[in-house]
């Protein structure tokens, strides 16, 4: 990405940075018997978005059991993402709270959970409908820290190291968004964002970082990872980045 044309949209949000079109034209001729041979994390990634989109025509519906089947594409923006399991997991809040403080993966399963069924939607096209996502609601978190006069926004960090995402603070302590530790009725798995992504029903899938590692109370919102590259800050399905989307709430 030429960082003197932040607002040119040669990079899609999640066509991974780097990944040549060529590739996704050869895997698609080895088929699928490759999966168990492909190991190397750039490869895989470029597979698993080849699956997903092979699930879209699949009518035995036998790729669903594939990584990130069901319609979902992969999509990360660096080519590998360390591990965390319950045991090394730990999502930070800080910034503007009068607590700051660390969860880790049972202290956010202990907490009461919230359960939604939406449409995802990415802002490159696909869309994935009525997908059940679990977690803790975002506004119980912040309320939980308590948020000081003169915020205005919420900014979170991904332990890939590299992704990152905003919110107004109003936009945040909505219901239907959540840190979601569950999503198809399953433990995140770490290709979706595994132990906890963000999950923010209303807006583009990009919205929804996966693998969250901090949430930061600020004063204003500072542009996320995509937003900084073109996207919408407010990326409400239908009514943002210049798609009619039909709104997944
Ligand atoms: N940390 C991180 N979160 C991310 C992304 C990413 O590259 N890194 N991609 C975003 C985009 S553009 C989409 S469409 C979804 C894809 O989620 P999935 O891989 O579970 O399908 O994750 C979003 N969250
Ligand atoms: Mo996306």
């Amino acid at each position: 990405m030429n960082p003197e044309q932040p607002a040119a949209r040669d990079e899609e949000p999640g066509e991974g940075k780097g990944r040549p079109i060529g590739r996704r034209v050869l895997l698609g001729t080895l088929g699928l018997g490759v999966l168990g041979v492909v190991t190397a994390p750039t490869l895989q990634r470029g597979l698993e978005s080849f699956l997903a989109g092979a699930s879209d025509k699949d009518p035995t519906g036998l790729t669903d059991l594939l990584p990130n089947g069901g319609g979902f594409r992969y999509y990360s923006v660096t080519s590998s993402v360390p591990r965390k399991t319950a045991t090394t997991y730990r999502l930070t809040v800080d910034g503007l709270v009068d607590r700051p403080g660390s969860y880790t993966l049972a202290d956010l399963r202990a907490l009461p959970q919230t359960r939604l069924v939406r449409d995802v939607q990415c802002v490159t096209g696909w869309r994935v409908p009525g997908t059940p996502f679990e977690g803790v609601r975002l506004s119980r978190l912040l309320d939980a820290a308590g948020v000081r006069e003169g915020a205005g926004a919420v900014r979170f960090t991904c332990f890939d190291g590299a992704y990152s995402e905003s919110l107004t603070l109003d936009q945040a302590r909505r219901a239907d968004v959540l840190v979601a530790l569950r999503m198809q009725d399953k433990d995140l798995g770490h290709a979706h964002g595994g132990p906890a992504r963000l999950y923010v029903a209303p807006m583009y899938f990009y919205k929804s970082a996966k693998w969250l590692s901090g949430i930061t109370v600020t004063k204003d919102v500072k542009p996320g990872y995509w937003e900084e590259r073109g996207y919408d800050v407010d990326a409400w399905v239908g009514r943002s980045n210049g798609r009619d989307d039909e709104p997944t709430t």
